[in-house]
């Protein structure tokens, strides 16, 4: 435990407030998280799966309404209301913090209050920060034991520090009316209330991990990014690390653990998984932008995965994991989703705990968000740095989203500046890992619309601040596109491990060992440059997705135009440059 004084002044307050009948510390023992598992069997909270099958694996089932995040209760409560930025929901904080204490006031009455010390980043690493989060779920408890490094080594490390984020989670009555999930990057303070469900509830991840550490990486100087961090070893044993930005529910946790094709494994090409979902970055000794994953566990979407689209995603969910939201198979007490098999049990419980029948049901058994929370070390293709205390160092950053049309397959910015344009106009169509409506276009910068905790105007300026600081060591950036599809809805590129021989052209670019074709978005690669060995894919097929059609990005720019308007004069003056830039390259 701790003697951290402010730490313990807070914990005070919060008891006082919420009124538990019992405070719990978390200690990150094998022997303490086996007891919370049982407690939780006994009370159903959780059900323990087939243990020979599934060792120390359990399924949970969310309230119906609280299925995922919620962007229209998410808030960041800066004092002004201008450092939130127009793209962020904002309330001020004196009256958010009535209506949240309001709100909790009393609510862990009969309940126990848990006390989650962790660190994001491997603990004592220069670039880990220290939370505390209180809850009265044990399922937040057992989760976050596996996401983020728990236990008495964190509160060593924190020592007398006042440099910690504190987070109070009240689960309440999981009234969707009065669930917010509010952020005050000025206190380092997050409260969420009335949720039960993963990112509104799993402190250390979106709250802190990316709207938190947002705001401290633009003051301090280092990056808190929604991205993936892989390693790509070549056959002399080479490594170079990429980070990608994809929204969510568009890819992260694919790319990152990807692998190769066939040709390329035989000549001993591997993919190296540091991250599936955050990095932070900032320039270290040598210059270069390095990178962490603050983070120790997936929390990944089940529906799509498979032993074909993601051997290593479920390879790690076979052991120690947690499952939210899929389906139980009552023959064997194991768990089922939709794209796991062909398979589906007749003799099953849907996500929603209601009998289900798999060859028969019209509906789909598990939730479009169902999730696995695995515990990184169970993945075969983890990198040997992924506890590494620096980091690894990045070559390229990626940015990608789902269009069915427009974006091609990949093209590389001109140079940092045109690659933080790249990553501002970037846009992807919304999916089910957020309340609302699925499958509509809408702009979402960086992959951080939803995550970003201060004014994206000035988040903009960040990315051109780290530019100049970063100088000629800056990685390149680079666009992908995975999700163009024909004119009978199909994807066209195969995606998941071929994606490498796209990966491999963008590290030749890097490398300057690849020409490419200069368009009005940038360098796009001479299709005979893509590996399709082993490929039943036409050098013409691949032609099409790589065709910028400047038409269609007349019209791209037109909607860049009414996006950026939102923004005013927190507009970097460069992002407007590029834009003009971009339209008389159109014109031309
Ligand atoms: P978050 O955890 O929400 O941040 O998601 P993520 O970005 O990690 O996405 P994930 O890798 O879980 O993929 C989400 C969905 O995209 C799954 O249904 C996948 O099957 C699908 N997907 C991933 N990669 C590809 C690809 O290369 N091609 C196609 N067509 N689909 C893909
Ligand atoms: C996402 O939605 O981008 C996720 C899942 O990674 S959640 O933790 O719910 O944010
Ligand atoms: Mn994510």
């Amino acid at each position: 435990m701790t003697t951290n004084k402010s730490v313990l002044a807070w914990i005070d307050e919060m008891k006082e407030l919420v009124q538990p009948d019992k405070l719990v510390w978390i200690d990150g023992s094998e022997e303490q998280l086996e007891a919370l598992r049982a407690e939780a069997c006994s009370t159903g909270e959780m059900h323990k799966l087939n243990q020979e099958k599934l060792p120390g694996c359990y399924l949970h089932r969310t309230a119906v309404n609280d299925v995922a995040r919620v962007e229209d209760r998410t808030m960041i409560c800066s004092k002004k209301e201008e450092d939130a930025g127009p793209t962020n929901h904002w309330m001020d904080p004196e009256k958010a913090y009535k209506m949240l204490y309001d709100i909790a006031r009393g609510s862990y009455k009969g309940r126990t209050m848990y006390v989650i010390p962790y660190s994001m980043g491997p603990v004592g690493s220069p670039l880990a920060k220290i939370g505390v989060e209180l809850t009265d779920s044990i399922y937040v408890v057992l989760n976050m034991a596996i996401m983020t490094r728990v236990g008495q080594k964190v509160w060593d490390t924190l020592g007398d520090s006042t440099d910690w984020v504190k987070g109070l989670h009240c689960k309440c009555d999981i009234d969707a009316e009065k669930r917010y999930i509010m952020h005050f990057p000025e206190d380092n303070t997050i409260i969420s209330v009335n949720s039960g469900y993963g990112g509104n509830v799993l402190l250390g991840k979106k709250c802190f991990a990316l709207r938190i550490a947002s705001y401290l990486g633009k003051n301090e100087g280092w990056m808190a990014e929604h991205m993936l961090i892989l390693g790509i070893e070549n056959p002399k044993g080479e490594k170079k690390y990429v980070a990608a930005a994809f929204p969510s529910a568009c890819g992260k946790t694919n790319l990152a653990m990807l692998i190769p094709p066939e040709g390329y494994k035989k000549k001993g090409y591997k993919v190296w998984t540091v991250g599936d979902d955050i990095a932070w970055m900032r320039k270290g000794p040598d210059g270069r932008l390095w990178a962490i994953n603050p983070e120790n566990g997936f929390f990944g979407v089940a529906p799509g995965t498979n032993m074909k689209s993601n051997p290593n995603a479920l390879i790690s969910t076979q052991k120690g994991t947690i499952f939210t939201n899929v389906v139980q198979n009552l023959d064997d007490n194991t768990v089922w989703w939709e794209g796991l098999d062909k398979n589906p049990p007749e003799h099953a419980l849907n996500w929603k705990g209601e009998p289900w029948n798999g060859k028969t049901s019209e509906e789909k058994g598990a939730h479009p968000n169902s999730r696995f929370t695995a515990p990184a070390k169970n993945c075969p293709c983890i990198s040997d740095e992924f506890d590494s205390t620096s980091g690894v160092p990045i070559s390229a950053i990626i940015f990608g989203g789902r269009r069915a049309q427009t974006t091609p397959l990949v093209y590389q910015s001109r140079d940092w500046a045109n690659g933080v344009f790249v990553g501002s106009i970037m846009a992807s169509e919304t999916t089910a890992a957020a309340a609302g409506a699925v499958g509509v276009v809408r702009r979402d910068p960086m992959a951080m619309l939803p995550f970003c905790g201060y004014h994206m105007g000035d988040y903009f300026k960040h990315w051109f601040e780290m530019g100049d600081v970063l100088g000629d060591k800056a990685p390149k950036i680079f666009n992908v596109n995975w999700f163009r599809l024909d004119d009978e809805g199909h994807f066209i590129w195969p995606g998941f491990g071929d994606n490498f021989r796209v990966l491999e052209w963008i590290i030749k670019r890097c490398e300057g060992e690849v020409d490419a074709q200069e368009t009005a978005i940038g360098y796009v690669p001479y299709a005979e440059d893509i590996n399709l060995e082993g490929l039943d894919f036409s050098l013409e097929t691949l032609k099409s997705i790589l065709y910028v059609d400047n038409e269609q990005w007349k019209k791209e720019a037109e909607g860049i135009t009414e996006f950026y308007k939102k923004f005013g004069d927190k507009l970097p003056a460069q992002l407007a440059a590029q834009l003009d830039s971009l339209k008389a390259r159109l014109d031309k």
